[in-house]
């Protein structure tokens, strides 16, 4: 399992280098403050005053609105556990819809998605001792009667990747399509080369044809397929197997992300997002922070005013490591920041509700990945969903409530799943009371 196996199974203690992080960021504050006081009185800033004021441990001053939110709410979690996901479903359910500009992002984060998410595959597959072949596999043998031996599978003279693609190309105006001459199996270097050097999709054009057969052709190579079945090893993109079984749709030239592509995106956060929702009766403030450990140090002590922390955790990242860190668990690491946000000085008055997402990724893998090869005090059976959330439930909740602490205050888990925007109604009506 490579260096995947969560070295701390049992503990969930906060390590030494983030207890030193926790030191540096508490003393940076600090001085944060002092300068900022000091500040505030000569500077624009005077204009900030009797606002709410959010502090970056880089010492940059972010002044907030007002406060008319009564409600202030903080996504935590470690990268990819799906706090963007939330906000944008958060968007969606209280009719906040994307606008045009927003969708056109999203429809070139994309194009990053795919390509940069294959070649992703392509990195990691010396880590897993796999390679790409000299010559694509899939191809017709030497006696096919239809006369394609010597060609790729789908992509003979004439095929173009089969139906599939052949609207999708029609309407790019190709109608004898990108197989006349056929693929012979040698392209694969070209290919390769291709996804590799791939540039960002141009604004208003769609996606270059030229790229619809190498993406499709490569996610089909044998070593990515197996590759892939493997990136809980290597921390492969979870949205790839979405983007990619249905790429003629994406190329086609009208395409526009649905709502659905468009919470399947994966970008990486950085900085701090922040969205105000309408409520019923009340306006809430949703901060969405970078999870990624270069992030991190922005936003452990930064926020002394929200009122709930909406902790994400990754359910299907207990047998994964870190897309930062391949000897790190995701599981184990989400377990170490819960633990200090839970104990934190600064989040002593507030809700904290975790969300133990991606259930529907955790459902299809604990049937043959078994939780005890990560988390060996685990003793359900293999492929019990139940167990296994409980499990995790507890393990988050004794981090929680540690001993010795006179008043506990309440943690509400959910178990969710993000990208289904149904899920979320039900799980944020219940959290919004
Ligand atoms: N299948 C599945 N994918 C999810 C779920 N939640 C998030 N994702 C995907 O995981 C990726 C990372 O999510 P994101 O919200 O960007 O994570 P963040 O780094 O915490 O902001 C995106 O591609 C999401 O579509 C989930 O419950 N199920
Ligand atoms: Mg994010």
């Amino acid at each position: 399992m490579g260096g995947c196996v969560s070295t701390q199974a049992h503990g969930g203690e906060v390590s030494e280098h983030d207890k030193q992080l926790h030191r540096q960021a508490e003393k940076e504050l600090k001085i944060a403050k002092a300068k900022m006081a000091a500040q505030v009185k000569a500077s624009h800033l005077s204009q900030c005053i009797g606002e709410r004021v959010v502090l970056f441990s880089s010492l940059r001053i972010i002044p907030m609105p007002s406060s008319p939110q009564d409600m202030t709410v903080l996504l935590l979690g470690s990268g990819d556990s799906g706090k963007s996901t939330i906000n944008k479903q958060m968007r969606l359910i209280h009719s906040r819809p994307f606008t045009a500009q927003e969708k056109e992002s999203f429809r070139q984060l994309v194009f990053d998605n795919l390509t940069r998410g294959l070649k992703s595959v392509f990195d990691a597959l010396e880590h897993l001792d796999l390679e790409l072949p000299e010559a694509y596999t899939n191809v017709y043998p030497e006696d096919d009667f239809q006369g394609r031996a010597g060609f790729v599978r789908g992509w003979a003279p004439g095929e173009c990747g089969g139906d599939a693609f052949a609207s999708t190309l029609r309407r790019r105006g190709e109608p004898k399509g990108c197989g006349e001459d056929g693929v012979k199996p040698d392209r694969i270097t070209e290919d390769v080369k291709l996804i590799e050097e791939a540039e960002d999709a141009r604004d208003g054009v769609p996606f270059p044809l030229n790229f619809l057969g190498p993406l499709q052709r490569l996610w089909e190579e044998p070593s990515v397929r197996e590759a892939w079945s493997r990136g809980n090893e290597a921390a492969l993109p979870e949205n790839l197997q979405y983007f990619f079984s249905d790429l003629p749709r994406l190329f086609n030239p009208d395409y526009i992300p649905t709502e659905q592509d468009i919470v399947q995106t994966r970008a990486r956060t950085i900085g701090i997002t922040e969205t105000t929702f309408h409520l019923k009766d009340h306006e809430m403030l949703m901060v969405d922070v970078g999870g990624q450990k270069s992030e991190r140090r922005k936003w452990i002590h930064c926020f002394q005013d929200v009122t709930s922390i909406l902790f994400l955790v990754s359910l299907s990242g207990y047998d994964q490591c870190l897309v930062e860190d391949r000897d790190a668990n995701q599981m184990q690491d989400a377990m170490t920041i819960w633990d200090s946000i839970c104990h934190s000085q600064w989040f002593k008055q507030t809700s904290i509700i975790l969300f133990l997402n991606k259930d529907d990724l955790f459902q299809k893998k604990i049937k043959s990945s078994h939780i005890k090869t990560f988390f060996p005090d685990f003793d359900g059976e293999l492929g019990n969903a139940v167990v296994g959330r409980e499990y995790f439930k507890k393990r988050f909740s004794r981090l929680a409530h540690k001993a010795g602490r006179a008043k506990e205050r309440e943690i509400y888990i959910h178990v969710t799943t993000a990208t289904d925007t149904e899920n979320l109604r039900v799980v944020m009506a219940a959290v919004e009371e």
